[in-house]
């Protein structure tokens, strides 16, 4: 089935012209009477204006959320936890919506935000509307009259800015913990993929109390930057890309606050010899697993952009994966026979290209596309790849700059020891993946390789109870599992004498 575009005339969805800051629980044009083109990477067209926000909205913004910190920060666990799961609801009734409104402002095949992303947003919140009621604090018994207790108390305001890869999943991952630990928000969209995000706000602002959620739109420089620098906020949680993260850091330094970072990967996905040993479920499973780095277009931090296989098995897999490549298909967005949609922006998809020349001039070898992907029709200027596989060795640059599109690195090991020395020869730490029927190899190539997330038999599973985050230049923090609950939180330490005796 193909869903219509939006703003015509059968279409679920129709997006406003031109999208304000929130603030304060209600829209606000930015100080700059500014707006900027936002443009579906669908077809290349402008569909809305949004708001161009300078330091002066983010001032508003965190005065907003200082004012609505105290009572937001006294709400009961119980209570907020029943907003989290109202907003769980409201994004369920319009699982469509949202989905349209996800793959017209980012260009991914429909199939994944009605299939993945929308549906792991409400189970993100339904999530952290449960851990936080379940969260108790401490007590220790210091002497016999003495005792410590530990309280978990709310930060206060967090800054949070996003990148466009997930917009909606990636606003959900940072406003569940954070709401659900008592934090106001001041929340920082991308710039390539903000109209999404005021669609989800459409439907759930109303849930909230004022000021408790504001959203910020515009440029990094011009709204990212005073955002992460202000000293209004007590914390920044960042996704994006590991330069802009260094400067985040050195924002956050200024003002002695926390921040979380979740940046940059080259991950790794190794297919030991024993994958081919049988013609079953599990090597299917295991070619399926070869092909999702072209999910999400290859937008993904986790993308499984290197491949290492055993040379004594490179010939028989690859063939099976690169018919399995051929099969991809590619085409319309907004149809739920698409696998691959469009590149997220002009400078991604140019940024990507400029990769394919890159690969080709190092001299590795095209198995597989190696173009932009011409569409033609009303998609003809549209942002659209090839899915790529290029063979080379990991010394090349395609091997060790994330590209961030669907282009896979593949090359060849000999044995145990090179493939480990291979996947850790990154300055990445983010994922990595391990396909062997073998629970020895499975259970130290897990432990071994250096990476928050490593999956075992399986790839690109994110549920809300799993912790993810980096190793190495891949961020600090983790996003997910209820850990996340203390880095939205401060510990607060009342100890206390019971004793009348003198000290
Ligand atoms: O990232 P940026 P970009 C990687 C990926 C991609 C590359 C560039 O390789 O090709 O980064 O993407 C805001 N102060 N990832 O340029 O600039 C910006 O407005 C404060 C990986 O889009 O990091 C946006 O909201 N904020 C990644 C957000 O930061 C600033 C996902 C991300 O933009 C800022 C996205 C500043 N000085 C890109 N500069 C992942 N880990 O998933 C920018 N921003």
């Amino acid at each position: 089935m193909r869903y219509d575009a939006p703003n015509t005339s059968e279409s679920i969805l129709n997006f406003k012209e031109r999208y304000d800051n929130f603030i304060g629980g209600e829209y606000r044009a930015p100080s700059s009477g500014e707006y900027f083109d936002n443009v579906t990477p669908v077809t290349g067209e402008v569909f809305c204006q949004i708001a161009r926000s300078t330091a002066e909205d983010v001032d508003a913004a965190v005065q907003a959320a200082q004012d609505a910190k105290d009572a937001w920060g006294k709400t009961p666990p119980a209570k907020r936890a029943k907003i989290l799961n109202k907003i769980a609801d409201r994004i369920e009734e319009n699982k469509e919506l949202l989905a349209v409104a996800e793959t017209w402002d980012n260009g991914k095949a429909i199939r994944e935000p009605l299939n993945a992303d929308i549906p792991l947003a409400a189970d993100h919140f339904r999530y952290f509307a449960g851990v936080i009621r379940a969260q108790e604090g401490t007590l220790s018994q210091i002497n016999n009259d003495t005792v410590a207790y530990h309280f978990h108390e709310p930060l206060g305001v967090v800054g949070q800015i996003i990148p466009w890869n997930f917009p909606i999943l990636m606003a959900t991952w940072k406003l569940a913990p954070a709401l659900a630990t008592g934090n106001c928000v001041v929340l920082k969209p991308a710039e390539q993929t903000p109209a999404s995000i005021h669609v989800l706000l459409d439907l759930i602002h109303d849930l909230l109390p004022p000021g408790v959620l504001n959203i910020v739109n515009g440029f990094g420089v011009e709204a990212g930057k005073p955002l992460a620098s202000h000293s209004g906020i007590s914390k920044v949680a960042f996704t994006g890309e590991t330069t802009t993260g260094r400067l985040i850091m050195q924002y956050a330094s200024e003002n002695i606050i926390p921040v979380t970072l979740e940046l940059g990967g080259k991950s790794p996905n190794i297919f030991f010899k024993d994958v081919m040993q049988e013609d079953d479920k599990f090597l299917n499973k295991a070619i399926e697993g070869f092909v999702m780095f072209a999910l999400n277009q290859g937008e993904v931090c986790t993308c499984p952009s290197r491949a290492l296989i055993h040379e004594s098995i490179y010939d028989e897999f690859m063939e099976r994966a690169l018919k399995r490549v051929e099969s991809i298909k590619t085409g319309d967005p907004l149809d739920t026979d698409t696998m691959m949609g469009a590149q997220a922006s002009q400078e991604q998809m140019e940024k990507i290209t400029s990769y394919l020349d890159i690969g080709k001039q190092e001299g590795a070898e095209v198995l597989a596309g190696g173009g932009k992907n011409n569409l033609g029709g009303n998609l003809s200027n549209g942002y659209y790849v090839e899915p790529t596989i290029f063979k080379g060795d990991n010394k090349m640059r395609i091997f060790q700059e994330e590209i961030f599109g669907p282009v896979l690195a593949v090359t060849t090991f000999s044995s145990d020891e090179e493939a480990l020395s291979i996947a850790n020869d990154t300055l990445y730490g983010l994922g990595a993946g391990v396909w062997t029927r073998n629970i020895h190899t499975a259970y130290r190539f897990g432990r071994e390789i250096e990476a928050g997330r490593v999956w075992t038999n399986c790839y690109h599973d994110y549920p809300a109870h799993a912790a993810f985050g980096g190793y190495k230049k891949s961020g600090i923090g983790r996003e997910n599992h209820k850990m996340m609950l203390e880095h939205y939180q401060q510990t607060k330490n009342l100890l206390v004498s019971y004793s009348d005796d003198a000290l």
